[in-house]
């Protein structure tokens, strides 16, 4: 899988994915990931990005030109298994069933946001989709775009042995509506805390039961609305 991030800070790039499983996958030749300066579909000398709001308002928004420019030159004939996604604070909240379906893709191009915002003509015409991380401000769409290029990533048959891509076709606990179990390892007892006497006890049946009444308590404690999510009729059925 190729993924394509457009940014006006090419730079940031250069850390995020030199170590752990994005770089073994690459190394693997599993994925490939190239990096656009939208600098580079500018006319003008002084190779100019942002303008004013029509309207008026605060500060500064991607003018539309150079960012079509640049997505119709990296992929002149867009094929179906390559689409075009916007990295914006007012996107559709990212999630793990979005990464699985991206990671069935050829092709992943990321429009890195930045400024106060996108002209809306690239969410509008050039976009299959506009997405953020979540709901927080950010300064730009860079570190967005890491984060869904790792999620992705992770889950692509050949990576952290996804054997047959078996990983990639179960639902993940998240999407089933719970969060995984307190886990513990050794020492048996840290600082006077212990380890919760039945993981200790080698009884399968206990441990498994232990295990699921522990992750429930803990997601209705601080992710009840995992629960509630995972109650509404065919939520996970597409
Ligand atoms: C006045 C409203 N602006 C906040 C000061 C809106 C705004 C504009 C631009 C908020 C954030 C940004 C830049 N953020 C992104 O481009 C972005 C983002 C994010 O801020 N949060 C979560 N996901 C993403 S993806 C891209």
């Amino acid at each position: 899988m190729t993924f394509e991030a457009l940014t006006i800070f090419p730079e940031f790039f250069r850390g995020p994915f030199e170590h752990g499983v994005v770089a073994r996958a690459h190394a693997a030749g599993v994925l490939e990931i190239r990096i656009h300066d939208l600098r580079n579909w500018t006319p003008d000398r002084h190779r100019t990005v942002d303008d004013r709001p029509f309207g008026g308002g605060e500060g500064m928004l991607l003018k539309p030109a150079p960012v079509f420019e640049a997505v119709e030159s990296i992929w002149p004939q867009r094929q179906p298994g390559q689409r075009v996604v916007l990295l914006s604070a007012q996107g559709r909240m990212f999630d793990q069933a979005m990464a699985r379906r991206w990671a069935a893709l050829d092709g992943l191009l990321l429009i890195c946001g930045r400024y106060e915002g996108v002209d809306e003509r690239v969410a509008e015409h050039l976009a299959d989709e506009e997405v953020s991380i979540g709901d927080y401000v950010l300064s730009g769409g860079e570190l967005a775009a890491a984060v869904v290029i790792d999620a992705v990533a992770r889950l692509l048959p050949g990576v952290l042995g996804n054997e047959a891509s078996a990983v990639n076709e179960s639902f993940s606990e998240m999407e089933a509506g719970r969060l995984d179990c307190p886990q513990y390892t050794r020492p048996a007892e840290f600082r006077g805390w212990t380890v919760p006497e039945v993981l200790l006890s080698g009884h399968h049946e206990e441990i498994r039961r232990w295990r699921a009444g522990a992750a429930l308590e803990k997601t209705r404690r601080l992710r009840p609305d995992l629960i509630s999510a995972g109650q509404e009729v065919g939520k996970h059925h597409e």
